[in-house]
């Protein structure tokens, strides 16, 4: 790009004029930050329709990745180091007296997701744009993101998320390029020069609204697009006919309802709940994203016989899967198809991403919603179904399976099988998952469809998590190996040799304590937090989940503090325990795990007689920018969660990525970080997935056993109840019914001793320090291959083709 510091200190001035007739001197911080990025816009414009031109000339295939969630989080950063220009931008604001890491600040988050699944799918965005792959996203414009969380006297207490209060500079609305969309009313068939027609009509019909992101690739000149959509009533007028019949609330409230659909993003990421309001999501912005794509097909001139040949939709697990039914849909009522056409088409469109297996976060819909909603897709299903079931009965001539699989059964219709069925490509996000998923869950499935299944494990994008987010170790790396990591991060890996070198050593453990210095110093001003910053950082950042099992680490440090209390000379290495983790506002045992560990620090931080040894902080608001300011100081990384439950993890990779030591059971892409850093550059622990299922099969697990067993068990379980926490005894009851009533679901009992038996070890680890440190970065060394930029290509390879 043809910039330099003076032109963009000419153009951001200018910009500053424009925008606000300000000069630079009396602009506030969000002045600066709103004209920079419009300036960034200006810059990337002209590579966004040059993208675009490009892929209609040469009829490029497209890729549309559709996800309810695309947790985003911050873009000024990422797309001054995108578009080539983050030095002249950092040199040109030094000499204007801008600091840059203040203007970013007033950028909120783009939080539209829960957390890995969305957070995956903005790393495969990142990814596309820079290998230079025409993929775009598809998704919801939510007024609100992910709640934002506080924590008052320990509890959460859950805040609106209003990210679009100060406007967003990076979103285009497309008006012209709206849809309507359908809701409920009735289906007539009748036959039309032989063939059934089938006509919708009575519906509700609104507007989706696109709003168009640009996606900029690294170093490329690539701009793709994130398209999400907006619902709006489809006459946007003010009814003066119904106010001046005294109907204006009526009005009002008409519009409120149709707005409603894109107004807040689900915070549940692990129970589905049949909201009517969540299926009128799913279908408003998969129809929309389809209508779209069919629109821009047409102006290829090719046959809609070809359209899977141009066109690859890939559906991020199944809150998209009505996709299948919407498309057969499109291509039979509205481009006149045989069923038999729009099936091949359909099927040979779309591909699917499975990212859990646990059974009640598995989407099932009661049939008479979905029927009332949306009349004519749920023909459309109960057809694909019907086709189902007697293909799997011809073939397996078992009514059990035939029960099993139908998509439709027990009232309900089982959007897993839906997708399943609809796609030609299946696909897990790790090695242990994709196993589970062919020879447990779907294990039906897999035996009917035996080459649909796939692995892919998941990835991160390096760019944000380590060249953006770790500066500092960023340059080291570079300094050392040079800069081709940055497009090939397995090039990561010639960082290998250098962990036997002293001077390398010292400069990586400096940056460390750097990063955890800035830290420190960033959590007194905000948290008021004393943190030290000599301490090793352990960290545990992700959702709050029990199998993720925050409760196993809670539980060693209050072991750790039992035996700091018995003998306050206990020679151990000073431990600062960071919690981050949002709870679904639902989940009432999530939300008392929160109020637990906020006790227990509290405790913990202002006894005296602890002396600072261990310290335990629960960092409110665990979002996109606050895992980019603590992952890059963290040491310990906890990936604890109960073998078989973490499909994959991405935290675990962009932690290791940063130079931090993998505490691990061996479950999700854990294994995976084990085989390449090898087992004396991780800590594992924890009963294996042969174990796991061992005790389900048999029922021989109890929990009581492991109580009455280990004293150090029944110290903590019995001050859940007793008043050492401070607290009424009956606010952690329903913890302790969890693990022994209820017999401990997640084995946390059974994995503790062997959990605090790692830990030690952790601590006896950190005292040879040149050995922590080469450890350290073999595993920065051998993160490269987690980037998403591999996960993307075998996407691209295997699956989009
Ligand atoms: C479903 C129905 C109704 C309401 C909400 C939901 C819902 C929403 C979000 C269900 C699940 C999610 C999110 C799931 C998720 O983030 N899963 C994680 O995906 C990561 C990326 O593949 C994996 O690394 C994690 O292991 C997995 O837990």
């Amino acid at each position: 790009m043809l910039i330099n510091k003076e032109t963009f200190k000419q153009d951001f001035r200018k910009k500053l004029i424009n925008m606000y007739a300000e000069d630079i001197e009396e602009s506030s911080n969000s002045h600066k930050y709103f004209a920079l990025a419009s300036l960034i816009r200006d810059y990337a414009s002209e590579n966004w329709l040059k993208t675009n031109k490009k892929y209609t000339n040469n009829k490029e295939k497209q890729i549309y990745y559709f996800s309810m969630e695309f947790l985003i989080g911050r873009l000024l950063h990422s797309n001054l180091l995108n578009l080539g220009i983050m030095d002249i931008c950092n040199e040109a604001l030094t000499e204007l007296n801008i600091d840059l890491d203040e203007i970013e600040e007033v950028e909120n988050d783009a939080g539209l997701g829960n957390g890995g699944l969305g957070r995956l799918a903005a790393c495969f965005l990142d990814s596309m744009a820079s290998l230079g792959i025409a993929g775009h996203g598809n998704g919801i414009r939510y007024t609100y993101g992910l709640f934002e969380q506080q924590i008052i006297d320990g509890y959460q207490v859950e805040v609106s998320d209003n990210w679009l209060k100060k406007g967003n500079m990076w979103e285009v609305r497309k008006e012209n390029k709206a849809v309507q969309i359908h809701f409920g009313g009735n289906v007539t068939t009748t036959m039309e020069n032989g063939r059934l027609k089938f006509l919708e009509h009575d519906c509700e019909t609104i507007l989706a609204v696109p709003y168009d992101t640009p996606i900029i690739g690294y170093d490329n000149s690539t701009v793709n697009t994130l398209r999400l959509w907006s619902a709006e009533p489809l006459n946007k007028d003010f009814d003066f006919a119904s106010f001046s019949r005294g109907e204006y609330s009526k009005a009002t409230e008409y519009k409120a309802l149709i707005e409603s659909i894109s107004q807040v993003l689900y915070p549940d990421d692990s129970r589905q709940e049949g909201k009517i309001l969540r299926l009128k999501q799913q279908y408003f912005f998969v129809s929309a994203g389809l209508q779209s794509i069919l629109r821009r097909y047409k102006k290829l001139k090719e046959p809609i016989n070809n359209f899977h040949k141009y066109i690859a939709i890939h559906i991020n697990d199944t809150h998209p899967s009505l996709a299948v039914a919407e498309l057969m849909r499109l291509l039979i009522d509205e481009e006149n198809l045989t069923w038999e056409d729009a099936w091949y088409i359909t099927t040979n469109t779309i591909a699917y991403t499975n990212h859990t297996i646990m059974s009640e976060a598995l989407e099932k819909w009661p049939i008479d919603m979905f029927k009332r909603l949306l009349p004519r897709i749920y023909m459309i299903v109960e057809e694909i179904n019907r086709r189902l079931v007697n293909e799997v009965r011809e073939k397996f001539k078992d009514e059990n399976k035939v029960t099993a699989m139908s998509i439709i059964g027990n009232g309900q219709i089982r959007m897993a099988h839906l997708a399943i069925v609809g796609s030609h490509s299946v696909n897990g996000v790790a090695k242990l998952h994709t196993e589970l998923l062919k020879y447990q869950e779907l294990k039906n499935f897999n035996d009917f469809y035996p080459n649909k299944f796939n692995n892919k494990t998941n990835g991160i994008t390096h760019r944000r998590w380590l060249l953006q987010a770790n500066p500092k170790l960023s340059n080291l790396i570079t300094e050392s190996i040079g800069d081709h990591w940055i497009k090939e991060p397995d090039k990561l890996i010639e960082l290998k040799p250098f962990s036997l070198d002293t001077s390398f050593r010292e400069k990586f453990d400096k940056i460390k304590l750097e990063n955890k210095i800035a830290f420190s110093n960033y959590a007194k001003a905000t948290y008021g937090m004393d943190i030290d910053p000599n301490s090793i950082f352990d960290v545990q950042v992700k959702r709050l989940h029990a199998y993720k099992r925050q409760l196993l680490n809670l539980f060693n440090i209050m072991d750790l503090y039992r035996r700091l209390k018995e003998n306050p000379n206990l020679d151990i290495i000073p431990r600062t325990f960071f919690f981050g983790a949002k709870a679904a506002p639902s989940y009432y045992l999530a939300k008392k795990n929160i109020k637990l560990i906020n006790t227990v620090a509290y405790k913990i931080n202002n006894d005296p007689q602890i002396n600072g040894k261990i310290k335990v902080f629960f960092l409110p608001n665990y979002s996109v920018s606050l895992a980019e300011k603590i992952i890059p100081c963290a040491q310990v990384s906890e990936q604890i969660s109960t073998a078989t439950k973490e499909a994959s993890g991405t935290g675990n990779m962009k932690l290791m990525m940063n130079g931090a030591l993998t505490l691990a059971t061996l479950d999700g892409a854990n294994i995976e970080i084990r085989d390449a850093v090898g087992d004396g550059n991780i800590v594992i622990f924890g009963i294996t997935k042969e174990q796991v299922l061992d005790y389900t099969k048999n029922h021989s697990y109890n929990s009581y056993e492991y109580y009455n067993n280990d004293f150090r068990i029944k110290l903590i379980l019995d001050s859940l109840l007793n008043s050492s926490l401070g607290v009424s005894p009956n606010e952690f009851s329903d913890i302790h019914n969890s693990l022994l009533k209820n017999n401990d679901e997640y084995f946390v009992l059974r994995d503790f001793a062997s959990y605090v038996e790692a830990q030690n070890k952790i601590d006896s680890l950190y005292r040879n320090r040149d050995n922590w440190s080469k450890s350290c970065i073999i595993n920065v060394a051998n993160s490269g291959i987690f980037s998403s930029d591999n996960t993307i290509k075998q996407y691209y390879e295997e699956i989009w083709k």
